[in-house]
């Protein structure tokens, strides 16, 4: 046993890219459900900002997803999750960094708190937050097109990398939402690029943890009305 206990909530977008990096590489783990403790004194002791996800490694201690996944593919064996040359490698970054700067809050933190988060908890959806939100969403889309249409079957490389496993999770949100699902409809290069990455046998494993939680009400998210949606 590697003794490693990675602690979230099972729908959190950044607590599956961590899932992922740890199960593509075989590193067994133990899930903690942060859900009944998030903003408690227990997680605030684990995550000073109040955030998931974080990862615990026979008492070494990380959060931050960025530098939890790379310290998952350098502490393990199994397949390397970054590329080998210089340039690759700073793509794949280049991406891990779009995705928390552009995709991450466009798609997860607005369309997919209006659509998929607020309405099992009885919270209608702000209409604005989705109307600004969708704009943004079409750019990182079509940059994402682009960027597979070119000659690597994945985005950096023809093996998955921590760039794919970075925006899986919040590209299946997306094609979670009503817009998100007309959005990727025209988008052949993302849909075969999904089918990929879909038939891993780390993300079906992967899936089938997440799935049942998919669409339950998330209850410490009541709380999001006031600190997480704009303006902050
Ligand atoms: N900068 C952090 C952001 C992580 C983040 O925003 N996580 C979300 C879930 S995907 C979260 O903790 N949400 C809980 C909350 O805001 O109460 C990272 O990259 O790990």
């Amino acid at each position: 046993m590697a003794d490693v206990t990675l602690y979230g909530f099972p729908v959190s977008t950044s607590v599956n890219v961590v899932r992922l990096a740890l199960t593509h590489k075989s590193v067994p783990f133990r899930f903690h459900d942060l859900e009944d403790e998030m903003g408690g004194p227990g997680h605030l002791a684990l995550h000073p900002f109040g955030r998931v996800p974080i990862l615990d490694h026979a008492g070494f201690r990380l959060y931050e997803t960025a530098a939890i996944a790379l310290y998952v593919d350098e502490a393990f064996t199994g397949p390397a999750l970054q590329p080998t040359t210089a340039k690759a490698r700073t793509r794949m970054h280049q991406w891990i960094s779009s995705l928390s700067g552009y995709y991450y809050p466009s798609i997860a933190f607005h369309l997919g708190h209006e659509r998929l988060i607020y309405p099992p908890l009885g919270i209608a959806a702000d209409e604005k937050v989705v109307e600004v939100a969708l704009p943004r969403i079409v750019t990182g889309l079509d940059v994402m097109e682009r960027e597979l249409g070119q000659d690597h079957s994945f985005l950096v490389d023809n093996r998955p990398t921590l760039a794919d496993f970075f925006m899986l999770p919040t590209l299946t949100t997306l094609g979670f939402a009503r817009e998100g699902q007309e959005m990727l409809a025209s988008k052949p290069a993302i849909a075969a690029w999904r089918q990929r990455m879909d038939s891993l046998p780390s993300v079906i494993a992967v899936r089938a943890m997440v799935m049942p939680h998919v669409g339950k009400p998330l209850e410490h998210a009541h709380a999001w009305v006031d600190s997480h949606r704009p303006p902050y």
